[in-house]
């Protein structure tokens, strides 16, 4: 076996280990970016770049616009007030900020030159296909997950009808309004044609969910099913969500072997003037977890949790529970500082049974920075790692490091969703 280490003379083990991980196409298994199929609801370009929900609440920090005037503005105002703030006036330093530069940099983009204009007039000529390639391929993306919701009026139609698959795109049958929000929802499942009752304990309302899921993840070709959790989430327990997943949803991720992502941690609308910037984070109980995990052994679990504090306890949790796999570094954890933290952490205790990161991109362009950024991270870390192991006289192959990069940037992830 060639090792890496005896190469050293020719190019540097650590060159070597950036060069691989910086190469190694990832599957990025949660986005909320759509295929091209999907028109309007695919999100590209520098407006949408500029009026990313992080930078919208970063931008607050500093207007004193009253919350409705902004959203008032039009999308180019709205972008326009956000570029004077957070690029202009204040040096772009937050990691959301930075993202913008990286990306248009990585589109050969002189952002020096501090031009919002000529930035808007590159991305007028370029065309979504075209630039979809062109984003996939700067971030190294070699599959993309979306976030599909049957509920979303603009989303469902284009279900309906049928499309042509893009064959870079996967689908994940997204269910929160059909866990957090029953008593709204019965009534559109018993409209789409599923005899179930406001009172979730009725007669058949169980099995009607679990056909309406079916019915969706067939129709979506899911990989998954995914709902969001408030920091409260307790399971088992007497609510309505904890029965509709325990017998609704997890019957049938059982029959479609299908994995169940869970994200607990998320507080919505702690500021609603804010829109989608108003929400915010807490500290979960993962006992839920770990007692869904327990208790439904013929269930994979897929996990991303968004509380820093938490990030500990559900390593310790993924070593416990095989039907568990951990991934990402969800939203407010996506900055350098804790994606170092939560990384290496999981390489300490769980070697190379997880996925590190996926992009939560909402717009196109973002999959270059988020890929960009995070790549350096991961590579900085096993760079150590790997030396430290030649510290301990064990070599690591050249394919090995390909191995195992592979399997951070997806190949695990799909083995367990095929197990
Ligand atoms: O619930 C989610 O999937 C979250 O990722 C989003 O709702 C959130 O707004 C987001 O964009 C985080 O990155
Ligand atoms: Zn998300």
């Amino acid at each position: 076996m060639r090792s890496i280490l005896s190469e050293a003379s020719q190019v540097p083990f650590a060159a070597q280990v950036e060069e691989i991980v910086a190469s190694t196409p990832v599957y990025d298994i949660h986005t909320h970016l759509y295929e091209p199929a999907f028109g309007k609801l695919l999100l590209w370009g520098i407006d949408d770049l500029l009026v990313y929900h992080y930078l919208v609440a970063e931008a607050f920090r500093y207007l004193d616009l009253p919350y409705e005037k902004f959203w008032s503005l039009t999308k180019m105002e709205q972008a326009d007030l956000i570029w004077r703030e957070l690029f202009l006036e204040h040096s772009p330093l937050s990691e959301a900020c930075r993202g913008v530069l990286t990306t248009l940099q990585a589109f050969g983009l002189d952002v020096k030159r501090r031009d919002l204009p000529a930035i808007r007039k590159w991305f007028a000529a370029q065309t979504v296909e075209n630039h979809t390639s062109q984003c996939l391929k700067l971030a190294g993306a070699r599959k993309i997950c979306m976030t599909n919701s049957p509920f979303d009026e603009q989303e469902r139609p284009v279900w309906e009808q049928g499309f042509h698959r893009d064959e870079r795109f996967a689908a994940a049958l997204r269910i929160d309004p059909l866990v957090l929000s029953w008593s709204e929802t019965a009534p559109k499942l018993a409209g789409w044609g599923y005899a179930v009752d406001a009172d979730a304990a009725a007669p058949k309302t169980f099995s009607e969910v679990r056909r309406f899921l079916g019915d969706w993840c067939r129709r979506m070709d899911a990989r998954y099913v995914m709902v969001s959790l408030p920091p409260d989430f307790a399971y088992p327990s007497s609510s309505v969500s904890a029965a509709l997943i325990e017998r609704a949803n997890l019957p049938h991720c059982r029959e479609f072997n299908l994995p169940f992502a869970v994200m607990p941690g998320v507080k919505r609308a702690v500021n609603p003037g804010l829109k989608l910037a108003g929400d915010g984070s807490g500290l979960s109980d993962l006992r839920a977890l770990q007692n869904l995990c327990a208790q439904h052994p013929d269930n994979k679990f897929l996990a991303t949790v968004l509380a820093r504090e938490n990030q500990h306890e559900l390593c310790v949790l993924a070593r416990k529970f095989r039907n568990l796999h951990i991934f990402g570094c969800w939203w407010f954890t996506n900055v350098p500082l804790i994606v170092e933290e939560m990384t290496r952490m999981r390489i300490e205790l769980l070697g190379l049974s997880f996925t590190p990161q996926h992009s939560d991109a909402r717009v196109l362009d973002q999959l270059v920075y988020k890929w960009q950024h995070s790549r350096r991270i991961i590579a900085r870390i096993l760079v150590e790692k790997y030396t430290e192991l030649g510290r301990a006289g064990w070599q690591t192959s050249r394919s090995e490091v390909e191995r195992d990069v592979k399997d951070l940037f997806g190949g695990a992830f799909e083995r367990f969703c095929a197990r």
